[in-house]
Protein backbone atom coordinates (compact mmCIF):
# COMPACT_ATOMS: atom_id res chain seq x y z
CA UNK A 1 0.00 0.00 0.00
CA UNK A 2 1.25 3.39 -0.68
CA UNK A 3 0.77 6.36 0.86
CA UNK A 4 0.91 10.63 0.56
CA UNK A 5 0.28 12.60 3.46
CA UNK A 6 -0.01 16.43 2.74
CA UNK A 7 0.40 19.65 4.83
CA UNK A 8 -2.20 22.50 3.68
CA UNK A 9 0.58 24.74 5.15
CA UNK A 10 1.76 28.81 4.06
CA UNK A 11 3.54 28.84 0.64
CA UNK A 12 6.68 30.41 2.54
CA UNK A 13 6.60 26.68 4.20
CA UNK A 14 7.24 24.30 1.37
CA UNK A 15 7.61 21.20 3.93
CA UNK A 16 5.61 18.77 5.56
CA UNK A 17 4.17 19.27 9.23
CA UNK A 18 4.50 17.65 12.42
CA UNK A 19 1.00 16.35 12.29
CA UNK A 20 1.64 13.85 9.02
CA UNK A 21 5.24 13.13 10.73
CA UNK A 22 3.58 11.50 13.28
CA UNK A 23 0.80 9.85 11.45
CA UNK A 24 3.57 8.08 9.16
CA UNK A 25 6.03 7.30 11.58
CA UNK A 26 3.33 5.62 13.31
CA UNK A 27 1.86 3.43 10.43
CA UNK A 28 6.04 2.97 9.33
CA UNK A 29 6.34 1.41 13.19
CA UNK A 30 3.11 -0.96 13.40
CA UNK A 31 4.39 -2.21 10.45
CA UNK A 32 1.03 -0.93 8.04
CA UNK A 33 3.36 0.69 5.22
CA UNK A 34 7.13 0.40 4.15
CA UNK A 35 9.16 3.44 4.28
CA UNK A 36 9.66 3.70 0.98
CA UNK A 37 6.22 3.79 0.19
CA UNK A 38 5.71 7.04 2.13
CA UNK A 39 5.86 10.58 0.22
CA UNK A 40 5.18 13.62 2.98
CA UNK A 41 4.58 16.80 0.33
CA UNK A 42 3.31 20.19 1.31
CA UNK A 43 0.07 21.70 -0.71
CA UNK A 44 2.05 25.00 -1.46
CA UNK A 45 4.65 22.90 -3.28
CA UNK A 46 3.34 23.43 -7.33
CA UNK A 47 5.49 19.71 -8.03
CA UNK A 48 3.86 18.01 -5.24
CA UNK A 49 0.23 17.37 -7.69
CA UNK A 50 2.46 15.74 -10.49
CA UNK A 51 4.66 13.87 -8.14
CA UNK A 52 1.12 11.90 -6.59
CA UNK A 53 0.33 11.23 -9.54
CA UNK A 54 3.20 9.10 -10.28
CA UNK A 55 3.59 7.95 -6.87
CA UNK A 56 -0.13 6.36 -7.44
CA UNK A 57 -0.66 6.32 -4.14
CA UNK A 58 -3.53 3.93 -2.41
CA UNK A 59 -4.52 6.44 0.19
CA UNK A 60 -3.81 10.84 0.30
CA UNK A 61 -4.15 12.09 3.89
CA UNK A 62 -4.31 15.88 3.77
CA UNK A 63 -3.98 17.55 7.36
CA UNK A 64 -5.52 21.47 7.69
CA UNK A 65 -6.07 24.21 9.60
CA UNK A 66 -9.08 26.46 9.07
CA UNK A 67 -6.55 29.34 7.58
CA UNK A 68 -6.05 26.57 4.92
CA UNK A 69 -9.19 24.71 4.51
CA UNK A 70 -10.77 26.07 0.99
CA UNK A 71 -6.93 25.83 -0.68
CA UNK A 72 -6.76 22.20 0.54
CA UNK A 73 -10.40 21.33 -0.86
CA UNK A 74 -8.92 22.53 -3.89
CA UNK A 75 -5.44 21.00 -3.95
CA UNK A 76 -8.19 17.76 -3.49
CA UNK A 77 -10.39 18.78 -6.53
CA UNK A 78 -7.26 19.03 -8.89
CA UNK A 79 -5.51 15.81 -7.51
CA UNK A 80 -8.76 13.85 -8.17
CA UNK A 81 -8.21 14.86 -12.07
CA UNK A 82 -4.77 13.33 -11.89
CA UNK A 83 -5.20 10.66 -9.41
CA UNK A 84 -8.31 9.31 -9.86
CA UNK A 85 -7.87 5.97 -7.69
CA UNK A 86 -6.51 7.28 -4.68
CA UNK A 87 -8.79 7.63 -1.81
CA UNK A 88 -8.72 11.19 -0.12
CA UNK A 89 -9.36 11.63 3.77
CA UNK A 90 -8.83 14.80 5.90
CA UNK A 91 -7.78 15.59 9.50
CA UNK A 92 -6.23 18.05 11.45
CA UNK A 93 -7.93 21.63 13.54
CA UNK A 94 -10.21 22.72 11.08
CA UNK A 95 -12.41 19.31 10.35
CA UNK A 96 -12.24 18.38 14.17
CA UNK A 97 -13.99 21.81 15.22
CA UNK A 98 -16.01 21.54 12.70
CA UNK A 99 -16.57 18.29 10.72
CA UNK A 100 -19.73 19.59 9.38
CA UNK A 101 -17.90 21.67 6.82
CA UNK A 102 -16.66 18.00 5.21
CA UNK A 103 -16.30 18.91 1.28
CA UNK A 104 -17.26 16.30 -1.00
CA UNK A 105 -13.86 15.49 -2.17
CA UNK A 106 -12.55 13.67 1.04
CA UNK A 107 -14.29 10.17 1.26
CA UNK A 108 -14.01 10.72 4.87
CA UNK A 109 -12.34 13.08 7.54
CA UNK A 110 -10.70 11.54 11.14
CA UNK A 111 -11.38 13.25 13.82
CA UNK A 112 -9.21 14.18 17.15
CA UNK A 113 -5.94 12.65 17.58
CA UNK A 114 -4.73 10.90 14.29
CA UNK A 115 -2.81 8.23 14.85
CA UNK A 116 -4.98 5.08 15.82
CA UNK A 117 -7.60 6.37 13.27
CA UNK A 118 -5.50 6.72 10.45
CA UNK A 119 -4.05 3.18 11.46
CA UNK A 120 -7.50 1.47 11.99
CA UNK A 121 -8.14 3.23 8.61
CA UNK A 122 -5.09 1.98 6.84
CA UNK A 123 -6.21 -1.32 8.03
CA UNK A 124 -9.93 -1.30 6.68
CA UNK A 125 -8.16 -0.41 3.49
CA UNK A 126 -5.80 -3.32 3.50
CA UNK A 127 -8.14 -5.73 4.82
CA UNK A 128 -11.19 -4.90 2.75
CA UNK A 129 -9.68 -2.17 -0.10
CA UNK A 130 -12.46 0.23 0.52
CA UNK A 131 -13.61 2.68 3.65
CA UNK A 132 -17.60 1.54 2.91
CA UNK A 133 -19.93 2.49 5.65
CA UNK A 134 -19.84 -0.85 7.00
CA UNK A 135 -16.48 -1.19 7.46
CA UNK A 136 -15.12 2.26 8.44
CA UNK A 137 -18.24 2.00 10.88
CA UNK A 138 -16.33 0.56 13.64
CA UNK A 139 -13.36 3.02 13.48
CA UNK A 140 -14.32 5.41 16.33
CA UNK A 141 -13.37 8.88 15.44
CA UNK A 142 -14.34 9.24 12.18
CA UNK A 143 -17.31 11.13 10.28
CA UNK A 144 -18.31 10.58 6.61
CA UNK A 145 -21.56 11.64 4.62
CA UNK A 146 -24.33 9.45 3.74
CA UNK A 147 -26.05 8.74 0.84
CA UNK A 148 -28.72 11.28 1.64
CA UNK A 149 -25.57 14.40 2.04
CA UNK A 150 -26.41 14.13 5.85
CA UNK A 151 -22.73 13.75 7.94
CA UNK A 152 -22.63 10.68 10.79
CA UNK A 153 -19.85 10.38 12.95
CA UNK A 154 -18.66 7.42 14.85
CA UNK A 155 -17.97 7.02 18.37
CA UNK A 156 -14.84 9.71 19.46
CA UNK A 157 -11.83 8.02 19.40
CA UNK A 158 -10.58 8.34 22.88
CA UNK A 159 -7.46 9.99 24.15
CA UNK A 160 -4.36 8.41 24.35
CA UNK A 161 -2.89 8.18 27.58
CA UNK A 162 0.54 6.92 27.16
CA UNK A 163 1.86 9.40 24.67
CA UNK A 164 5.42 7.30 24.87
CA UNK A 165 3.53 4.22 22.94
CA UNK A 166 4.03 6.56 20.03
CA UNK A 167 6.61 5.85 16.94
CA UNK A 168 9.29 8.58 17.31
CA UNK A 169 9.02 11.26 14.41
CA UNK A 170 10.62 9.63 11.17
CA UNK A 171 12.59 12.50 10.53
CA UNK A 172 14.42 11.09 7.71
CA UNK A 173 10.52 11.42 5.80
CA UNK A 174 10.79 15.16 4.96
CA UNK A 175 13.91 16.63 4.89
CA UNK A 176 14.26 18.58 8.21
CA UNK A 177 14.88 21.57 6.91
CA UNK A 178 11.48 21.48 5.85
CA UNK A 179 10.22 21.63 9.72
CA UNK A 180 12.31 24.58 10.76
CA UNK A 181 10.82 27.47 11.87
CA UNK A 182 13.94 29.18 9.88
CA UNK A 183 11.93 28.92 6.73
CA UNK A 184 8.70 30.68 8.23
CA UNK A 185 9.17 34.47 7.40
CA UNK A 186 7.34 35.93 10.63
CA UNK A 187 9.15 38.85 11.77
CA UNK A 188 10.12 37.50 15.35
CA UNK A 189 11.32 34.49 14.50
CA UNK A 190 14.58 35.98 12.72
CA UNK A 191 15.46 36.31 16.02
CA UNK A 192 16.09 32.34 16.15
CA UNK A 193 19.97 31.14 15.36
CA UNK A 194 19.47 28.61 12.12
CA UNK A 195 19.17 26.17 11.85
CA UNK A 196 15.73 25.45 14.61
CA UNK A 197 13.62 22.52 15.04
CA UNK A 198 10.26 22.04 16.05
CA UNK A 199 9.48 19.59 19.11
CA UNK A 200 7.01 18.91 21.17
CA UNK A 201 6.57 17.47 24.44
CA UNK A 202 3.21 17.28 25.53
CA UNK A 203 0.24 17.54 23.83
CA UNK A 204 -3.10 19.46 25.32
CA UNK A 205 -3.91 22.66 27.29
CA UNK A 206 -5.57 22.62 30.83
CA UNK A 207 -7.23 25.60 29.89
CA UNK A 208 -10.31 26.62 27.63
CA UNK A 209 -10.11 29.81 26.66
CA UNK A 210 -12.94 30.93 24.34
CA UNK A 211 -10.86 31.83 21.17
CA UNK A 212 -8.22 29.04 21.01
CA UNK A 213 -8.73 26.24 18.98
CA UNK A 214 -6.43 23.92 20.64
CA UNK A 215 -9.13 21.51 22.36
CA UNK A 216 -10.81 20.69 19.02
CA UNK A 217 -7.90 18.22 18.54
CA UNK A 218 -7.56 17.37 22.30
CA UNK A 219 -11.66 16.89 22.80
CA UNK A 220 -11.28 18.84 26.72
CA UNK A 221 -8.87 20.50 28.93
CA UNK A 222 -5.83 18.80 29.65
CA UNK A 223 -2.26 17.81 29.35
CA UNK A 224 -0.59 14.89 28.33
CA UNK A 225 3.06 14.47 28.53
CA UNK A 226 5.61 11.90 27.25
CA UNK A 227 7.96 10.85 29.73
CA UNK A 228 11.59 12.78 30.11
CA UNK A 229 13.21 9.65 28.80
CA UNK A 230 10.85 9.81 25.49
CA UNK A 231 11.59 13.75 24.89
CA UNK A 232 15.33 13.47 25.59
CA UNK A 233 15.97 10.97 22.74
CA UNK A 234 13.92 12.66 20.94
CA UNK A 235 15.88 15.89 21.15
CA UNK A 236 19.14 13.40 21.13
CA UNK A 237 18.11 12.31 18.05
CA UNK A 238 17.73 15.58 16.37
CA UNK A 239 20.84 17.15 17.91
CA UNK A 240 22.97 13.96 16.98
CA UNK A 241 21.69 13.27 13.53
CA UNK A 242 20.01 16.24 12.00
CA UNK A 243 22.19 19.10 13.55
CA UNK A 244 19.28 20.83 15.60
CA UNK A 245 21.15 23.72 17.90
CA UNK A 246 17.77 25.47 18.57
CA UNK A 247 14.74 24.01 19.83
CA UNK A 248 11.04 25.57 19.33
CA UNK A 249 9.06 23.91 21.55
CA UNK A 250 5.31 23.74 20.39
CA UNK A 251 3.96 23.07 23.46
CA UNK A 252 0.33 24.88 24.79
CA UNK A 253 1.79 25.16 27.98
CA UNK A 254 5.46 23.58 28.42
CA UNK A 255 5.72 24.95 31.62
CA UNK A 256 2.58 24.12 33.18
CA UNK A 257 4.76 21.54 35.63
CA UNK A 258 8.05 23.52 36.84
CA UNK A 259 8.84 19.81 38.13
CA UNK A 260 8.76 18.03 34.91
CA UNK A 261 10.41 21.00 33.21
CA UNK A 262 12.91 20.48 36.44
CA UNK A 263 12.85 16.24 35.63
CA UNK A 264 13.26 17.22 31.66
CA UNK A 265 16.41 19.30 32.07
CA UNK A 266 18.00 16.59 34.18
CA UNK A 267 17.04 14.20 31.94
CA UNK A 268 18.65 16.43 29.15
CA UNK A 269 21.65 16.98 31.70
CA UNK A 270 21.94 12.89 32.09
CA UNK A 271 22.92 12.62 28.47
CA UNK A 272 24.86 15.49 28.03
CA UNK A 273 22.66 18.05 26.31
CA UNK A 274 21.24 20.84 28.70
CA UNK A 275 21.21 24.36 27.04
CA UNK A 276 23.73 26.17 28.49
CA UNK A 277 23.70 30.45 29.06
CA UNK A 278 20.04 32.09 28.37
CA UNK A 279 17.44 29.51 27.86
CA UNK A 280 14.52 30.32 25.80
CA UNK A 281 10.52 28.77 25.73
CA UNK A 282 8.87 30.41 22.53
CA UNK A 283 5.50 29.19 21.00
CA UNK A 284 3.94 29.96 18.15
C1 LIG B 1 3.28 24.33 14.90
C2 LIG B 1 2.07 25.19 14.65
C3 LIG B 1 2.11 26.01 13.54
C4 LIG B 1 3.28 26.05 12.56
C5 LIG B 1 3.28 24.82 11.63
C6 LIG B 1 4.68 24.36 11.42
C7 LIG B 1 4.76 22.92 11.00
N1 LIG B 1 5.62 22.64 10.09
O1 LIG B 1 4.06 22.06 11.51
C8 LIG B 1 3.05 27.40 11.82
C9 LIG B 1 3.91 28.46 12.44
C10 LIG B 1 3.28 27.37 10.30
C11 LIG B 1 1.59 27.69 12.14
C12 LIG B 1 0.88 28.63 11.45
C13 LIG B 1 -0.45 28.94 11.73
N2 LIG B 1 -1.18 28.48 12.76
CO1 LIG B 1 -0.55 27.10 13.98
N3 LIG B 1 -0.09 25.91 15.34
C14 LIG B 1 0.95 25.16 15.53
C15 LIG B 1 0.79 24.39 16.85
C16 LIG B 1 1.51 25.17 17.95
C17 LIG B 1 1.28 22.96 16.88
C18 LIG B 1 0.75 22.08 15.74
C19 LIG B 1 1.39 20.74 15.82
O2 LIG B 1 2.41 20.47 15.18
N4 LIG B 1 0.84 19.86 16.65
C20 LIG B 1 1.34 18.51 16.83
C21 LIG B 1 0.59 17.55 15.90
C22 LIG B 1 1.05 16.10 16.15
O3 LIG B 1 -0.77 17.65 16.24
P1 LIG B 1 -1.88 18.03 15.16
O4 LIG B 1 -1.32 18.94 14.14
O5 LIG B 1 -3.11 18.45 15.84
O6 LIG B 1 -2.17 16.63 14.45
C23 LIG B 1 -2.88 15.58 15.12
C24 LIG B 1 -4.38 15.59 14.82
O7 LIG B 1 -4.88 16.88 14.50
C25 LIG B 1 -4.57 14.60 13.72
N5 LIG B 1 -4.38 15.01 12.32
C26 LIG B 1 -3.84 16.13 11.82
N6 LIG B 1 -3.82 16.07 10.49
C27 LIG B 1 -4.31 14.89 10.11
C28 LIG B 1 -4.48 14.30 8.85
C29 LIG B 1 -5.01 13.02 8.77
C30 LIG B 1 -5.17 12.39 7.42
C31 LIG B 1 -5.37 12.31 9.95
C32 LIG B 1 -5.91 10.93 9.85
C33 LIG B 1 -5.22 12.89 11.21
C34 LIG B 1 -4.67 14.17 11.28
O8 LIG B 1 -3.56 13.64 13.99
C35 LIG B 1 -2.38 14.30 14.48
C36 LIG B 1 -1.68 13.39 15.45
O9 LIG B 1 -2.51 13.08 16.54
C37 LIG B 1 -0.77 24.44 17.04
C38 LIG B 1 -1.26 24.36 18.47
C39 LIG B 1 -1.47 22.93 18.88
N7 LIG B 1 -1.33 22.66 20.11
O10 LIG B 1 -1.78 22.03 18.09
C40 LIG B 1 -1.13 25.74 16.35
C41 LIG B 1 -2.47 25.83 15.64
C42 LIG B 1 -2.67 24.56 14.84
N8 LIG B 1 -2.26 26.96 14.72
C43 LIG B 1 -3.32 27.71 14.58
C44 LIG B 1 -3.37 28.87 13.76
C45 LIG B 1 -4.61 29.75 13.93
C46 LIG B 1 -2.35 29.19 12.87
C47 LIG B 1 -2.30 30.36 11.89
C48 LIG B 1 -3.63 30.69 11.19
C49 LIG B 1 -1.74 31.57 12.64
C50 LIG B 1 -1.77 32.87 11.81
N9 LIG B 1 -2.65 33.78 12.20
O11 LIG B 1 -1.03 32.99 10.85
C51 LIG B 1 -1.24 29.90 10.89
C52 LIG B 1 -1.94 29.15 9.73
C53 LIG B 1 -1.05 28.32 8.90
C54 LIG B 1 -1.81 27.80 7.74
N10 LIG B 1 -1.99 28.59 6.72
O12 LIG B 1 -2.27 26.69 7.76
C55 LIG B 1 -4.49 27.16 15.36
C56 LIG B 1 -5.44 26.38 14.43
C57 LIG B 1 -6.87 26.86 14.49
C58 LIG B 1 -7.70 26.22 13.42
N11 LIG B 1 -8.99 26.37 13.55
O13 LIG B 1 -7.29 25.62 12.47
C59 LIG B 1 -3.74 26.28 16.43
C60 LIG B 1 -4.54 25.08 16.96
C61 LIG B 1 -3.37 27.22 17.59
C62 LIG B 1 -4.50 27.47 18.54
N12 LIG B 1 -4.28 27.14 19.79
O14 LIG B 1 -5.55 27.94 18.21
N13 LIG B 1 1.15 26.93 13.17
S1 LIG C 1 -3.23 26.99 24.44
FE1 LIG C 1 -3.09 29.05 25.34
S2 LIG C 1 -4.78 30.18 24.37
FE2 LIG C 1 -5.21 27.98 24.05
S3 LIG C 1 -6.53 27.33 25.77
FE3 LIG C 1 -4.38 26.98 26.36
S4 LIG C 1 -3.76 28.82 27.48
FE4 LIG C 1 -5.61 29.34 26.30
Amino acid sequence: MRIALGAARPEAHAGADLATLSLASEAIQRGLVARSDVRLFATADRRALYEIARFQPDLVGFSVLTARYAHAVRFAERMRGLSPHARTIIGGHHISAVPESLAEVFYLAALGEGEDTFCALLECLRDHGDFSPEHVEGIDGVAYRLDDGSLHKTRPRGLILELDRLAHLDWSLSRPEDLSVDRISYREQKAFRAPSHLLYSSRGCAFKCSFCATNSVWSKPGVRHFSAEYTGEAIERLYERHGARELVVLDDVFAYSKKRVEVLIAELERRRLAPRGRRRISRP
